[in-house]
């Protein structure tokens, strides 16, 4: 059944635009893809909710922590992320190397892009503050999606993100389910 929902969501976005794709990996919120992107603009937006359920006691984006949630880029493309904190927790969202996801302390410095990373990012933000973070993928690598308040990168609070000079269109892969390919 949750499959079920998944695919039709799916063929609803590919019917319903060439060119524009959407990814959705959790069947619990088959009514918000986690990605979406439009081709022509190489442009992609994804959704990152920082303390979305109770997910590894909270310190998680979208409920996914430890790197469960990866987001493939193809290089060069700009990446708008929708930042929202729904914790009492402040949290806040900042891309770096992945060789320094797990890091007890981040500042802004270690952003891997410019622009990749929510204000004050050690500090974090309040429940229900919302923010747009866009940058461009201008290198191939791996990278990690960290709350760098402090600790919280530590506790499990990091995603992965892939700049691909291969990838032809982003894929968004979370929770054991990996969707990808031409939407
Ligand atoms: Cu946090």
């Amino acid at each position: 059944m949750k499959r079920a929902v998944f695919a039709g969501a799916l063929t609803a976005v590919a019917m319903a635009s060439v060119g524009c794709g959407a990814t959705s990996p959790s069947p619990s919120r088959p009514q918000a893809p986690l990605a979406t992107w439009n081709a022509s603009q190489h442009l992609v937006k994804w959704v990152v909710v920082a303390g979305d359920g109770g997910a590894n006691g909270g310190m998680n984006f979208d409920g996914y922590a430890n790197g469960e949630m990866t987001l493939v880029v193809p290089l060069g493309w700009r990446v708008e992320i929708a930042f929202r904190n729904a914790s009492f927790t402040p949290h806040s969202a900042m891309v770096v190397p992945f060789a320094d996801h797990e890091r007890p302390n981040f500042d802004a410095s270690l952003a891997a892009f410019p622009g990749a990373a929510t204000a004050n990012p050690s500090q974090g933000s309040s429940k229900g503050d919302e923010e747009t973070v866009t940058f461009t993928a201008s290198r191939a690598g791996t990278y990690a999606l960290v709350c760098a308040v402090p600790g919280h990168a530590l506790a499990g609070m990091w995603d992965k993100l892939e700049v691909s000079a291969q990838a032809k269109s982003p894929s968004l892969s979370a929770g054991g389910s990996s969707t990808g390919g031409s939407p």
